[in-house]
């Protein structure tokens, strides 16, 4: 459950946070797919609570009223249409799968899809959910029972979300079925929303009865999806991260706060030289990486001061570590701009999510921000794709915010988060050659559009980066030699 079956020679994924299907599968074919990325984790695709007095809110996603795949993403046929797209240019798709609980909101009762339920009689007729399939006698999670009471984050509900029970054989089968539908259709494995408030023991039970992926969509035979389990876990609490870790992949939240802190200036950079578990991280192999989520770039879920695109600077320096370092599978977020933390995605007056709009400079418009899109991060999905395995070498600091490291052979990069010039004659482990800087700009033919830095038989070149420059870092690789 730990492999997330990309394509050869990909690495990355990237949260299209409520993009529509139709929408995705272009972004596969004209985007995505070209510029090496791995995967999309989509918002969830099935039937949710519509809510209307909060004037249709991100979050109502996170209410489900039923499996039905029919949201304002789109419906089964568009999913369809989606994922296979996708996966014929080589991209994966990873589902939010909401499988805790049921809706939370008692004023408003009618889904996505058309479909009613009965709040308070526990009543979901188009699973069908009934009051037995429900944690009884029910009860809420109050903050302290996530430092004493484990028993209480599992069996009482969050935020007043009707609360499943995984140990009933009917619930089981429910969501079995609800993933494995999504399998037969071609997605690549799921995120686990919630998982810190089900039973280790309930979800091994459930992932043991998923389908292998499926052939007809280009998995090897015995494939078995990637789960990645979100828990959020910053240490004090009653729930562990190492529950999960032996069932599936988690999502590594002390990481993005790390790193975070790390490019504010409240950490400095050299001290990221032993960067991963001797800073209390996951094994890497366990950890699905990530700086914001869409819940802490908006102050929900895991407390803490996280970076976003609204800090661009600092933002896509800790983005290109990320990418840079051998550490973790990352996933990036890609946003649509807010300033009400609860104000749900672009859409028009029926409450119909209104399309990225793409500039003649491949950003986005329409009030999507689409961070992969930003040169300095599509080109550091590139660059991880072209390390590949190859080791981290050569640290180099100067015992302050400049920073450097090589990936041996196949890529190198250095950050300046001091206030004054980094210049250095520095040893970048690649073969002697011209290179362009892929952060200040890219290879144009023979030329390069930005920084062009020359590599001398010894491996060593000047390396040079303003503190003023509009961005902290320079990256080469093997495939920006010009
Ligand atoms: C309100 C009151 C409650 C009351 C309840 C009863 O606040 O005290 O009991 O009414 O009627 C929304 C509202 C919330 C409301 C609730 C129920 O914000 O105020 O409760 O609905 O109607 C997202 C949002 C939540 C939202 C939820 C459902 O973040 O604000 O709640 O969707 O719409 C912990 C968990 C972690 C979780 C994180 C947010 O361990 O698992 O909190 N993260 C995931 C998702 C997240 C999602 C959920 C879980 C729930 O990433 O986006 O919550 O599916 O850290
Ligand atoms: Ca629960």
């Amino acid at each position: 459950y730990k492999n997330p079956h990309y394509a050869p020679g990909r690495t990355t994924m990237v949260h299209l946070f409520e993009w529509k299907w139709d929408d995705i599968a272009v972004e596969c074919e004209r985007w995505l797919g070209p510029r090496g990325f791995g995967g999309v984790q989509i918002s969830p695709p099935n039937e949710n609570l519509i809510i209307w007095s909060r004037n249709r809110p991100w979050w109502e996603r996170y209410q489900p009223m039923s499996y039905r795949l029919i949201t304002r993403s789109g419906n089964e046929q568009q999913f369809a249409n989606m994922v296979r797209r996708c996966n014929n240019v080589g991209v994966r798709i990873y589902v939010d799968a909401i499988i805790n609980h049921m809706t939370g909101h008692a004023e408003e009762n009618v889904g996505t899809g058309g479909s009613t339920a009965n709040f308070g009689e526990w009543h979901y007729p188009a699973v069908p959910y009934g009051r037995n399939d429900f944690n009884w006698p029910h009860c809420v999670i109050d903050s302290s029972d996530y430092v004493n009471d484990a028993h209480r984050v599992r069996n009482c509900e969050l935020s007043g979300l009707k609360d499943l029970n995984q140990a009933t054989e009917h619930v089981r089968r429910m969501i079995v079925n609800y993933m494995n539908h999504l399998i037969n259709l071609g997605v690549a494995g799921f995120r686990i929303d919630a998982a810190k408030h089900m039973w280790p023991s309930d979800l091994r039970i459930i992932y043991n009865r998923l389908n292998n992926l499926n052939t007809a969509h280009g998995f090897p035979s015995g494939a078995r999806p990637y789960i990645y389990q979100e828990v959020i876990d910053l240490g004090g609490e009653a729930v562990s991260r190492n529950e999960y870790t032996p069932i599936g992949a988690v999502t590594e939240f002390k990481f993005g706060l790390e790193l975070s802190g790390a490019f504010q200036r409240n950490n400095q950079l050299r001290w990221l030289v032993n960067w991963g578990t001797p800073w209390g991280l996951l094994a890497s192999n366990d950890a699905l990486t990530f700086i914001d989520n869409h819940d802490n770039q908006r102050g929900h879920g895991a407390g803490g001061n996280i970076l976003t695109y609204k800090q661009a600077r600092p933002y896509k320096g800790a983005i290109a570590f990320m990418l840079a370092h051998a550490y973790g599978f990352p996933q990036l977020m890609s946003s649509f701009v807010f300033d009400d933390t609860e104000a749900g995605p672009p859409m028009d007056r029926s409450g119909n999510i209104i399309s990225p709009a793409i500039n003649s400079d491949n950003t986005c418009g329409n009030g999507w921000v689409c961070e992969h899109r930003w040169r300095q991060i599509y080109s550091m999905v590139v660059f991880r794709n072209v390390a590949g395995n190859a080791p981290m070498t050569n640290w180099w600091d100067n015992g302050s915010n400049q920073i450097a490291f090589c990936r041996q052979g196949r890529g190198f990069i250095a950050f300046n988060n001091d206030s004054w010039n980094l210049n250095q004659n520095l040893q970048t482990c690649l073969p002697a050659g011209t290179y362009c800087d892929v952060i200040s700009g890219q290879r144009n033919g023979n030329n390069c559009t930005g920084k062009r830095i020359t590599v001398g038989n010894d491996g060593r070149a000047i390396i040079s980066v303003g503190s003023n420059d509009y961005d902290m870092m320079l990256a080469i690789h093997v495939g920006s030699e010009s």
